[in-house]
Formats: structure tokens, C-alpha cells, sequence
């Protein structure tokens, strides 16, 4: 029986909207828990890590931005705790799934993910998560973490957010339709592998999914799957702090995870960027757990 341990990292930092840091508790209350145990899973809740609210920083203390980056050594803090439970999970023998949280908790998943292991990683996203302190339009941490476990530029050398057994041809983005000139070239040029909105259009989400799954796993030990719920269209996840038109549907979000199960090679999971307060009837986070249900198995017969 799989067993999947829930990690919540309720981070607000690295994104640029409030909220997202109320993200976990919108997912268990969606359902979370009771959603794995129908998908035949064995599940236990580890709680929230600790994590300091921006407002609680002590301002004559506080860092300020590390280049562009907005709390960087805050995002590091709460990695460097994720990594420390993501591993301790894989050495129990349990799959960790994080919960954002700001996708700068990625960071610290690839980072715990990749300890013991030579790992992959498929990144469910509009967006390619590739800038770097220097790169980034906006300065949030949530658009760099592929770059940080990458070890891209700056961040080279940073053991806090650098997964060392990741490498590009190992990572497969899937739904990309907001993608910044530094990604560009960075996809261009390193070897990713990446299909965009109109891939999916063009093949099928099935087909995409499968190869990407594939491109990840070739090589390696297991591969990290991070859903972005802005991987969907805004109309069906519309608790999202950065929506892009143009997503997948429920249908095909469910079709890509249902995959994700059947490529059997599954290490480590996060469900990040829920948030409540932009939500409707916390249907964001609903889908995040049936979606993570898929992930894990569940099916209709
Ligand atoms: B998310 C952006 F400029 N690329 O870096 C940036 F468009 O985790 C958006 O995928 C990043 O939601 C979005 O700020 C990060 C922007
Ligand atoms: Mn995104
Ligand atoms: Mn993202
Ligand atoms: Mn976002």
C-alpha cells in the first residue's frame, strides 16, 4: 500500500500576492486526507511547518532583497525545513506531498527529493519558474525555484536550494503559455524538455504527459511532480495569485495525473500557488485534492 505523507508549508514570500500562505489549510479542508484514503492510499498529516509570518520579521533585522529576489533567506529557512522532511519522509519509505504555499517551496521539495537520489522532476505550470534574482520581472521567489534547484547563475553553489542530482534533461515543463525572454533562452539552451499550450492543443494532454513523464524518469531514481494550479484555466482554478488564460481543462488536468500514476515512478508531489482569499467556494483547493487523488491512483472503477 502506497503510504503519502502531507507536509504543509504555508508560505507567502515568494509570491507577490497575500494569501497563498492559507493555502494548506484550504486543501485539507477540501478534503485532502479523505481524498488519498479513497484512492486506496495510506496517509498521514505531519501539520504545517513553521513558517514566520513577513510581519513578524523584526525590521532592524530583517535582510533585505538578495538582488531582485524579495525574501530569499526567509524562503531559504523554510526550504532548508521542507528538504529536512521531504527526505526523512523518502527514508520512512512514504511519498511526501508538500502544500503550498508559494511555489518557492519547490525549493526545498527537489532539494529533499534529490538527497538520496538521482531524481527528475515534471512541472504542471503556465510558467517555466526558470528567472533568477537577476532575471526576474518581479522580483518573487515563486518565479525562480526550477532555476534555484537547478543552480542556475546566482544560485550556483547555494547548498540550501541547489538539488544536485537534477538536471535539465531530466526536467519536462507541460503547459507553458507565460514564459519571460531569460526562460527562453534558458529552455533553448539547456536541453529541457518543454511543451507549451499549444503542444497540448497540437497532440493531447495524454500524449504530452506521457512523454514528459518519460523524458523526467529516463535515468533516474523517481521523478518530483509539482502542480502549479495555474497549470489549469483560471475559469476552472480561479484561487490563483497568477492566472493565465488559456489552461487545461478539469478534464485534462484530471487525463495528465491520472498518467502521472500510471508512469509509476512517482517520488515526490507538491499542490502550490491555492489561494483562498482570490478562491470561489474553495473550489481551488478541491480540485488541488482531487487532482492529487488522481496522482495517487484513485479511479472511478
Ligand atoms: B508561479 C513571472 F514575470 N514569470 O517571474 C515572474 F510573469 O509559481 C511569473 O509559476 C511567475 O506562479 C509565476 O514573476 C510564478 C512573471
Ligand atoms: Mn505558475
Ligand atoms: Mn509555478
Ligand atoms: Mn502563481
Amino acid at each position: 500500500m502506497t503510504r503519502v505523507r502531507i507536509i504543509g508549508a504555508p508560505t507567502d514570500y515568494g509570491a507577490n500576492r497575500r494569501g497563498v500562505d492559507m493555502g494548506p489549510s484550504a486543501i485539507r479542508y477540501g478534503g485532502l486526507a479523505d481524498e488519498l484514503a479513497g484512492a486506496g492510499v495510506d496517509v498521514v498529516d505531519v501539520g504545517d511547518l513553521h513558517v514566520p509570518r513577513a510581519e513578524e520579521r523584526d525590521p532592524d533585522t530583517a535582510e533585505p532583497a538578495v538582488g531582485n529576489a524579495k525574501f530569499l533567506k526567509e524562503t531559504a529557512g523554510v526550504c532548508r525545513r521542507l528538504a529536512d522532511e521531504v527526505s526523512d519522509t523518502l527514508a520512512d519509505g512514504a511519498v511526501p506531498l508538500a502544500l503550498g504555499g508559494d511555489h518557492s517551496i519547490a525549493i526545498g521539495s527537489l532539494v529533499g527529493s534529490a538527497r538520496d537520489a538521482d531524481i527528475g522532476a515534471v512541472w504542471f505550470d503556465a510558467h517555466a519558474d526558470l528567472n533568477t534574482p537577476s532575471t526576474s520581472p518581479s522580483g518573487n521567489v515563486h518565479g525562480m525555484p526550477l532555476a534555484a534547484a537547478l543552480g542556475i547563475d546566482e544560485f550556483a553553489g547555494k547548498a540550501w536550494a541547489n538539488a544536485p542530482t537534477l538536471s535539465p534533461e531530466n526536467v519536462a515543463l507541460v503547459g507553458l503559455r507565460s514564459v519571460d525572454s531569460a526562460e527562453v533562452d534558458l529552455i533553448r539552451d539547456r536541453g529541457f524538455t518543454a511543451y507549451t499550450m499549444s503542444d497540448i492543443d497540437e497532440r493531447g494532454v495524454t500524449d504530452v504527459t506521457e512523454e514528459a513523464m518519460a523524458a523526467a524518469a529516463e535515468g533516474v531514481d523517481g521523478v518530483h511532480v509539482s502542480l502549479d494550479l495555474d497549470w489549469l484555466d483560471p475559469n476552472e482554478a480561479p484561487g490563483v495569485g497568477t492566472p493565465v488564460r488559456g489552461g487545461v481543462t478539469y478534464r485534462e488536468a484530471h487525463s495528465a495525473m491520472e498518467l502521472v500514476d500510471e508512469a509509476d515512478c512517482l517520488r515526490s508531489m507538491e499542490l502550490v500557488e491555492v489561494n483562498p482569499t482570490l478562491d470561489r467556494n474553495n473550489e481551488t483547493a478541491s480540485l488541488a485534492t482531487e487532482l492529487a487523488a488522481s496522482a495517487f491512483g484513485k479511479r472511478v472503477i
